[in-house]
């Protein structure tokens, strides 16, 4: 989606300079088992594989936006575990259709940004540098100090760095807050913060959609809607799955200007944790209502193989591009 891939030894040299940190790495072996011990929790769990032709001509592919988990880089100091993410505010433009060509403000040239995944207690260290033109910052949910809040703007060509431990678990979200918001996220400025409880969640594979809206024509209603970044993506590219296998969704609803937008999916249902801060589902449905920021982890399976559609069911909104199947294949097939 960019014409301008961002350069990690540019980040480095200019970044660390720049912010003073320091840190100690861990071993190449102690990383490989880390590795090790991350793949060994999902080892009962297989996924499909991938269209070839998932990649669309503007750079961002949304099939592989759904399992790209940012776990950040593990550094060891004073005895203590960090969890180092490094994020660049910047701009690209995305093609959303054949006729929208979309100015975004994204994190690390990508809408919506990475994934950031941590583990409930970690320290949480995000180093942020905007190249973005204009003022950005990061807000996250959850528990943090007043000053870790990330209402401050930062302007372009300056860096910062939020510090914080991670907590509560659940499914959380982060976005810029720099003002007027509503620009900001609708730009593209947001993206979707895990925390996993300390005892793991049984292996399932696990996905992420977010839902946004894009205001094309600055007259602050959406001309346009997506999941994960590019409007009825997973209608022409359905997302392969397997029967009977546990699927677990982290579902996030960031569509500025709707005051909210419910989740539907066919032929099945589904079992809800509420903001992914329960280890036990509190409901079982088909259909569930959002506010903007709200979010959820859903978990089901398929008894059927087929193609199976999911949407708002604000069928306005579904029929503007946030709309998608999923592709529920045999196991043996
Ligand atoms: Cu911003």
């Amino acid at each position: 989606m960019t014409d301008r891939p961002h350069n990690n030894t540019d980040w480095n040299r200019r970044t660390f300079l720049k912010v003073g940190m320091a840190g100690i790495g861990l071993t190449g072996a102690a990383i490989a088992l880390k590795q090790l011990s991350e793949l060994n929790s999902k080892a009962r769990v297989i996924i499909p594989p991938l269209p070839s032709d998932a990649a669309m001509a503007s750079g961002i592919n949304p099939m592989a936006v759904l399992r790209d988990f940012d776990y950040g880089t593990i550094k060891q100091e004073n005895g203590r575990q960090i969890r180092e993410f490094r994020i660049i505010a910047d701009n690209s433009t995305l093609q959303l259709n054949s006729a929208v060509t979309f100015n975004t403000w994204n994190f690390n040239n990508r809408v919506p940004g990475p994934t950031l995944r941590a583990k409930e207690g970690d320290r949480i260290r995000v180093l942020f540098l905007n190249q973005g033109g204009h003022s950005h910052s990061m807000h996250f949910h959850g528990f943090h100090r007043s000053e870790m809040d990330g209402v401050k703007p930062v302007r372009h060509g300056a860096a910062t760095v939020y510090e914080f431990d991670a907590e509560p678990f659940g499914v959380h979200l982060y976005h810029c807050h720099t003002e007027p918001v509503t620009r900001h996220i609708g730009k593209g400025l947001y993206g979707m913060f895990i925390i996993d409880p300390p005892k793991s969640r049984p292996p399932a594979d696990e996905m992420v959609l977010m839902m946004a809206g894009y205001d094309i024509d600055d007259d602050r209603h959406n001309e346009l809607y997506a999941f994960n970044g590019l409007p009825d993506y997973y209608m022409m590219h359905p997302i392969p799955i397997y029967q009977n296998q546990l699927i677990r969704l982290y579902l996030l609803n960031m569509i500025e200007f709707d005051v909210a937008a419910t989740f539907h999916l066919h032929a099945n249902m589904f079992q809800v944790y509420p903001t992914g801060r329960t280890l036990k589902p509190t409901e079982e449905t088909d259909v569930i209502t959002m506010g903007t920021a709200e979010r959820h982890i859903l978990e089901f399976s398929f008894r059927y193989p087929g193609k199976y559609m999911f949407h708002p069911h604000q069928d306005y909104i579904a029929e503007a591009g946030c709309m998608g199947v999923f592709d529920v294949i045999e196991r043996n097939a």
